[in-house]
């Protein structure tokens, strides 16, 4: 298997005297979504990686980072509600959720039902797990 590399989703914003509206098309179908708020000042979270989930991150509100760690390399994404964007996270990679401003709100839409077999939350096995399963990895 190949290892996808995560991309930017615009998000449209269509203004109007009577306020905004913003839209994502999805490339995938959800089948459900949650969020994450009041995230206290220094707090992490994630630590861990999916097997098979298909997410998209977004910043409705405030701002967060997410670094993607593989095996080989280590990526930052700043998601902000002033940036019309949202990022397509692939199956794979271990991630840290950081840097969460007070009012952000953390949006995540996701390709499948919560599975907690999909999970791999020790970084040991997912370095080996990775190694053994994305030929652009070992
Ligand atoms: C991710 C980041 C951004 C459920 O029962 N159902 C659910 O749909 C979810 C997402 C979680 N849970 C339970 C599992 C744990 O007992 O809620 C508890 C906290 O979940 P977790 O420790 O996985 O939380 P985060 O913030 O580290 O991770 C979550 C998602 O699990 C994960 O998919 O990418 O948000």
């Amino acid at each position: 298997m190949i290892l996808e590399e995560p991309k930017w989703l615009p998000i449209n914003q269509i203004i109007d005297p009577a306020g905004s509206l913003r839209v994502l098309e999805l490339p995938f179908e959800a089948k459900r979504t949650y969020f994450i708020q009041n995230v206290p000042k220094g707090s992490q979270r994630g630590f861990h990686a999916h097997r098979s989930l298909r997410q998209i991150f977004f910043a409705p509100q405030g701002r967060f980072e997410i670094e993607l760690i593989t095996c080989k390399s280590k990526k930052s994404f700043l998601l902000n509600s002033n940036d019309q964007r949202a990022l397509i996270v692939p199956p794979g990679y271990w991630r840290v959720i950081s840097s969460f401003s007070k009012d952000a709100t953390c949006m995540v839409l996701a390709s499948e039902h919560y599975m907690e077999s999909d999970y791999i939350r020790s970084f040991d096995d997912y370095v080996s797990w990775c190694k053994e399963n994305f030929r652009n990895e070992s």
